[in-house]
């Protein structure tokens, strides 16, 4: 599904967000920046150890901070690593997945790209419920579209199963 708002282009898809033809993506990190299971891993093991190199060495990302690396050997330019809260553990986990959302389209901004895809952060490993992250991820997008996208036109919203699509389809008919 598509939305457009001002000028950039959401889109809402199922698939592989390491196999995105997109400038950057985003990836569901820990503070410690060390790229372990979920969307994470999958990162690593296609865009080769390089990436987890270049974390090395940023060595730490605040909660709801981003921090960027390059790809690698993805099709991607960038990866902007995200730190979303860690649900039941990390404080004000509302205030910061929206940070986590709105601070990785900024930093990507900041690299002057045109496309980006986002998985659902910190709902995998971190156990954050689906449907409300759903709502404060697309609201988050759409806040950035709508107050800070310049060189931004195309965000994609990557979910890995038909479950959450429809789950970010029904919100983002809500929403967007
Ligand atoms: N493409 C798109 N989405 C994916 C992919 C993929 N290839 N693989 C998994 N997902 P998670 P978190 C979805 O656990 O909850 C790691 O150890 C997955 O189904 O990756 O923020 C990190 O190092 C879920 O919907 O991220 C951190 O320590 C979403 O991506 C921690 O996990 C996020 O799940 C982060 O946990």
């Amino acid at each position: 599904m598509e939305r457009k708002v001002n000028e950039v282009l959401i889109i809402i898809k199922q698939g592989d967000i390491t196999k995105e033809k997109v400038d950057a993506i985003v990836n569901a990190a820990n503070s410690a920046l060390k790229m372990g299971g979920g969307v994470a891993g999958a990162i690593r093991k296609a865009g080769g150890e390089k990436i987890q190199q270049e974390c090395d060495k940023i060595g730490y990302c605040p909660l709801g901070d981003a921090v960027v690396t390059n790809g690698g050997k993805l099709y991607a330019k960038y990866v902007v690593h995200a730190v979303g809260p860690r649900y039941g553990i990390d404080p004000e986990p509302e205030k910061n997945l929206y940070n986590a959302v709105y601070n990785s389209l900024k930093k990507g901004e900041e690299k002057g790209i045109s496309s980006i895809a986002l998985p659902a952060i910190s709902t995998g490993i971190f156990g954050y419920p689906l449907d409300e992250a759903a709502e404060i991820i697309l609201k988050a997008v759409k806040d950035f579209c709508e107050k800070e996208a310049k060189s931004i036109k195309i965000v994609v919203m990557c979910l890995f199963s038909d479950k959450d699509l429809k789950v970010f389809e029904a919100k983002c008919r809500e929403i967007c």
